[in-house]
């Protein structure tokens, strides 16, 4: 351990949403950036959000992923309360399959930028990766492990469909 903050917040507005968010965590490990993960709900825990938003930068973090669903305000207010980029991650509803939390963090109003990624699993992946990708502009080491990641992956895709059985 050592006493650097980790760059990456990872917040999201219900345990509930933990299942998604942990592939963005998973690509974080597996890339070797450190991160934070934290449920924020803008709707529960209105104070602790403000409270996380407003000192997310002065805390060390560089870039945060915010994942909710449903009426989805979190990436969007944690936004409008900080300059770092904000990742948004749609998670899947039960009710509306996600298409509700989609818009709710995908349509901002001109000034407040979200990054906004597709719904689900993808969306959680990808949040981690561009994350990464973020961090990488300024770090050569780990702009290399993110060549390493694309270029296993693409080795990994056969050329050709095989038969499940
Ligand atoms: C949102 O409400 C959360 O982000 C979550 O996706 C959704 C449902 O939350 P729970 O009722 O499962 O806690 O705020």
């Amino acid at each position: 351990m050592t006493d650097t903050p980790p760059p990456v917040a990872i917040i999201m507005g219900s345990q509930s949403d933990w299942p998604t968010m942990k592939h963005a965590a998973d690509v974080l490990e597996e890339l070797g950036v450190a991160y934070e993960a934290r449920i924020v709900s803008a709707h529960r825990t209105p104070q602790r959000l403000y409270e996380f938003a407003h000192g997310a930068k002065a805390a060390g973090f560089k870039v945060i992923i915010a994942g909710a669903g449903g009426a989805a305000h979190l990436p969007g207010m944690t936004a409008a309360m900080t300059p770092l980029p904000v990742l948004g991650v749609p998670v899947e509803s039960r009710t509306l399959r996600g298409e509700d939390s989609l818009l709710s963090i995908v349509q901002m109003p001109g000034g407040i930028p979200v990054g906004t990624l597709a719904i689900g699993k993808a969306g959680a992946i990808n949040a981690g990766l561009l994350a990464t990708a973020v961090l990488a502009l300024s770090d050569p080491s780990l702009a290399a492990r993110l060549d390493g990641y694309r270029a296993r992956q693409t080795a990994a895709i056969a050329e050709f469909p095989m038969d499940a059985d």
